[in-house]
């Protein structure tokens, strides 16, 4: 395009954003204070999408755990370097505060075993974030290891493979809390287990109570982290029982004052996760979401731009929870360009956080207050057709990001 044309372009959105500005002013809306809002929110982008959850363990390439990448389009990252490079790329295309999300796994750690890592391991990514002005959150990896090859790791009956990986989990808290330490903001770390089994169970309580003791020696030290544990309904090959389910976090979280970690795919198909952040957000200080998408499982796909994703985002604005809700993305896509990817399942986040913070709430609120659903209901519907889009324009702008990708 010629300098003119560029120019007419720019000219075209500016009057679309003062259009836009003006139509949601009519409705009490003020969006230079959305996009403010908007642009300080943290997503935390995961980095696993870049090499389908392999890490840089030497060691088999094959992920356990009841979580699977399908897909072998060309692309994956081979080593730290590789990863860093593809989310440098990422980045330039997403605009907004981005933390990046690390799993033990993908440290300095060839011939490392679980057991002995240390933050030494993890320097070089806390030097690129420095770089970068990035901060990083953190996952312990208690997958793809062959004491993890039985289905049982934390609640594993034998206590030196419960030891092994308690130990593992202790010293992920000490790398996280070196993260805190270099980036001014505590780094979030999330544990997982896939422990579970595939068939009926005889004895569902002992391995609960094997978990509870484990969790208890890892959570013993108070760190400058956030702690957050994750719960799940089932994985392949995990189908029947699940060690560290809903009740059984939600139980430990609330009684130890840790942060609940709730994953959109990680239960029944038609219980959402938007549904659940109110009451959760009654009785547990802090939330961690992991936004994923699950089609008829817990699949990861990229998420879209759909109404689940801006019923959470929804959630989040009206419950005035954005200093309590931690935000992390959580999907794997191998059958697609995983740059790409993460592109838009980090442009579909920020949107839909975009487009709930353009709701006027409060109007909606006070009507339904005054059980005026008519109000409630006309409104609401008109919103669906208000210039969002223009407002998201405007914003990548001052971002200098683009705000239509052409592939
Ligand atoms: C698995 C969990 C977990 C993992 C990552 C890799 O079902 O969602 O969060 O996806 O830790
Ligand atoms: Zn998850």
């Amino acid at each position: 395009m010629s300098n003119a044309l560029i120019h007419l372009a720019t000219q075209k959105e500016k009057a679309m954003y003062k259009n836009a500005k003006e139509q949601y002013a009519t409705i009490g809306v003020d969006t230079e204070a959305v996009i403010k809002t908007l642009d300080a929110i943290p997503v935390s982008m995961h980095c696993w999408q870049g090499d389908d959850i392999k890490g840089f363990e030497s060691g088999s390439d094959e992920v356990t755990g009841g979580i699977q990448v399908t897909g072998n389009h060309p692309g994956a990252a081979t080593n730290a370097g590789e990863l860093r490079q593809m989310i440098e790329k990422a980045l330039s295309l997403i605009p907004g505060k981005t933390r990046i999300n690390l799993h033990a796994i993908y440290g300095d750690v060839k011939g490392v075993d679980r057991n002995q890592i240390e933050p030494k391991h993890f320097e070089t990514w806390v030097q690129w974030a420095k770089e970068q002005s990035l901060t990083l959150d953190f996952n312990p990896t208690l997958f793809s290891h062959p004491k993890s090859a039985q289905g049982l790791t934390l609640s594993h009956p034998d206590k030196s493979i419960r030891e092994f990986w308690i130990e593992h989990c202790i010293r992920c808290r000490e790398i996280a809390e070196y993260f805190t330490k270099n980036q001014g903001s505590q780094s979030v770390v999330n544990l997982w287990v896939a422990d579970g089994f595939k068939d009926t169970p005889a004895d569902t309580l002992t391995p609960r109570k094997h978990l509870v003791q484990s969790l208890d020696e890892i959570y013993a030290e108070k760190m400058d982290i956030t702690d957050a544990l994750e719960s799940k309904l089932f994985g392949i090959g995990v189908e029947s029982y699940t060690v560290g389910s809903h009740e059984f976090y939600m139980g430990y979280a609330i009684r130890n004052g840790l942060a609940l970690c709730m994953d959109a795919g990680h239960y029944h198909p038609t219980e959402m996760v938007s549904a659940k952040i109110s009451a959760v957000s009654l009785f547990v200080e802090k939330i961690l979401l992991h936004v994923s998408r699950p089609v008829r499982w817990d699949s990861d796909h990229v998420i879209m731009l759909d109404d689940e994703l801006i019923a959470i985002s929804r959630e989040i604005i009206r419950g005035d929870l954005l200093e309590r809700v931690s935000i992390g993305l959580d999907f794997f896509d191998g059958s697609i360009d995983r740059v790409s990817a993460w592109v838009v399942g980090m442009r579909n986040m920020r949107k839909a956080l975009l487009i709930a913070l353009l709701d006027p709430y409060k109007t909606l609120q006070k009507a339904e207050r005054e059980f005026d659903f008519t109000k409630r209901l006309v409104l609401s519907e008109e919103l669906k057709a208000m210039p969002w889009q223009a407002v998201w324009n405007e914003y990548c702008e001052r971002c200098n990001k683009p705000s239509i990708i052409k592939n």
